[in-house]
């Protein structure tokens, strides 16, 4: 990792890309967001890729510093890969821990606008849903889905955040420390929703900030109805949580 003390109040940046059959779109996305925000450094987590997206990897660390690569030896899917790249996170200097995909999805240029939001919250979403925010080349179907998971999300849990399932994110430090991470057992995307809803809980300013999501152009999503069932369930399991205690609260 590179030594070099970053500019901003808030420490060094580490983007944390977790990696499953990405090998045609980790260098371009590595790139560009070092030419966003040359300062940061990655950790890609990369769950054994078939492909070999871990060996690449291997070969960008040992040209740049700035990058390091967590290898995991089974795909246990997106949530404990961040969990096991946050442990990792949690043991070095960095302030400020950002989530990304791999698959430019997430257009690194626009993490500029995520670590300035991150001035004065403690957790910044980077948003399709709000004001300014987009999403494009996604087909009907992909657009429903994820319309409707928020809308019920934001019902379910009360909040009124508009990108619950996002995962383009920026955390300060202090988040992660005073979050209880070994209790997140949330695998698929649902991992976006509870590391949501935890923050929000634990009373931490989330804030949101408009983001041009971009459909991925190569490899495969893996996006499955195990992912979705999952996420239903569990959010619809922390809104009833969630009822009972506000009635327990009144009587
Ligand atoms: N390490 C690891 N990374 C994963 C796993 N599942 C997904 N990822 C990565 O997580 C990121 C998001 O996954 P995607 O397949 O792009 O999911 P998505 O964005 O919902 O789906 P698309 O819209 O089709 O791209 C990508 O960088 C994936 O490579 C996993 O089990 N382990
Ligand atoms: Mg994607």
């Amino acid at each position: 990792m590179s030594e070099a003390p970053p500019p901003g109040a808030l420490g060094p940046v580490l983007v944390v890309i977790p990696t499953y059959d990405e090998r045609e779109n980790l260098g371009p996305v590595v790139s560009r967001l070092h030419a966003a925000v040359p300062h940061a450094d990655v950790l890609v987590v990369d769950d054994a890729s078939p492909d070999g997206t871990g060996a690449l990897a291997d070969e960008m660390a040992a040209a740049d510093p700035r990058v390091r690569v967590l290898h995991r030896t089974t795909k246990e899917g997106l949530g404990a890969a961040y969990l096991a790249g946050f442990a990792l996170a949690l043991r070095g200097e960095h302030g400020v821990v950002v989530e990304m995909d791999a698959d430019g999805s997430h257009a690194p240029e626009d993490l500029p606008a995520l670590l300035d939001a991150l001035r004065d919250a403690d957790l910044v979403l980077g948003s399709r849903y709000v004001r300014g925010g987009e999403v494009v080349n996604w087909p009907a179907h992909r657009a429903w889905l994820s319309r409707g998971g928020n809308l019920y999300s934001r019902l379910a849990l009360g909040v009124p955040i508009r990108d619950l399932t996002g995962g383009y994110r920026a955390f300060r430090r202090q988040v992660l420390e005073e979050l209880d991470l070994d209790e997140v057992a949330s695998q698929g995307y649902c991992f976006q929703v509870d590391m949501a809803w935890r923050a929000v809980q634990a009373g931490f300013r989330v804030r949101e900030v408009p983001i041009t999501f971009v459909e991925r152009e190569r490899g495969a999503s893996k996006m499955n109805r195990a992912i979705v069932g999952e996420a239903l369930w569990s959010v619809t399991r922390w809104g009833v949580q969630r009822v009972l205690r506000r009635d327990r609260v009144r009587t």
